[in-house]
């Protein structure tokens, strides 16, 4: 588009519409915008992965409400590729606290090369995971590989990464909002989480969330993030 043809885009005609629409409902901050992103800022700016859990209990409100957020989530073709499978049970989480740490121990003695071994080294990681023992909830994220609905178009899905780690990312901010703690938990490979669960084979594991609140007297690595001059580019 032009500069002459930018200007007259108020002036154009909508396009025809051939699908039903609403309209859009703003989200109007109650302060200024450069305030209102600021401020969203330093509350991000907060969020730490955590990896000592209090076993204090959150209720099963807050879980939907977290999740519910995840699924306002964008995805390709707004086909929601994504399950959250959520849950407390105390054998559940043995099971899968053993499996992930059989995992982790092949990694830590060899699957892992020196560098990764290295980069490692600053989160002074191991193979023990008691905090999926501790911490209340689990969430597995799950990629969903068709869809399943029956009013659904096709059962094709789309750009299923991007849209199920956005969701995530939600899910992350969400959590965090709530005052709770969680840690982006990849064991590797993730395989057994879909044989735990029973889940089917259209579903992929994508993440293991444990979730809660943090231990008192919590700690986390003494980390920094980039600089914003190294991330983002002004052209
Ligand atoms: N999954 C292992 C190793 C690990 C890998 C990465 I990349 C991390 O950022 C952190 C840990 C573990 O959980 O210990």
């Amino acid at each position: 588009m032009n500069d002459e043809q930018a200007e007259n885009v108020e002036s154009m005609p909508a396009p025809a519409q051939t699908h039903p629409t609403i309209s859009h409902e703003p989200f109007r901050p109650t302060v200024p915008t450069e305030q209102a992103a600021e401020a969203f800022l330093r509350r991000m700016a907060l969020r730490r992965s955590v990896r000592e859990f209090s076993s204090r209990p959150v209720s099963r409100a807050t879980i939907d409400a977290v999740i519910a957020t995840a699924n306002t989530a964008p995805s390709g073709a707004n086909k929601a590729p994504w399950r959250f499978v959520a849950f407390q049970d105390a054998a559940l989480k043995q099971r899968i606290r053993a499996a992930a740490e059989d995992e982790e121990r092949k990694f830590y003695a060899g699957r892992a090369n020196e560098e990764w071994l290295r980069d490692l080294a600053p989160l002074g990681t191991d193979p023990a995971k008691p905090f999926l023992e501790i911490a209340p909830w689990l969430i597995v994220v799950f990629k969903v590989m068709r869809d399943e609905r029956d009013d659904r178009a096709s059962d094709q899905v789309y750009y299923v990464n991007e849209s199920v780690g956005i969701a995530t990312g939600f899910l992350l901010a969400a959590i965090h909002h709530a005052g709770l703690v969680t840690l982006t938990h990849t064991p590797s490979p993730m395989k057994f989480l879909a044989e735990v669960l029973g889940r089917p084979a259209h579903e992929r594991p994508f993440l293991l969330l444990p979730v809660g609140y943090p231990a008192d007297g919590c700690t986390v690595p003494d980390i920094g993030r980039k600089r914003l001059d190294d991330v983002m580019v002004v052209m």
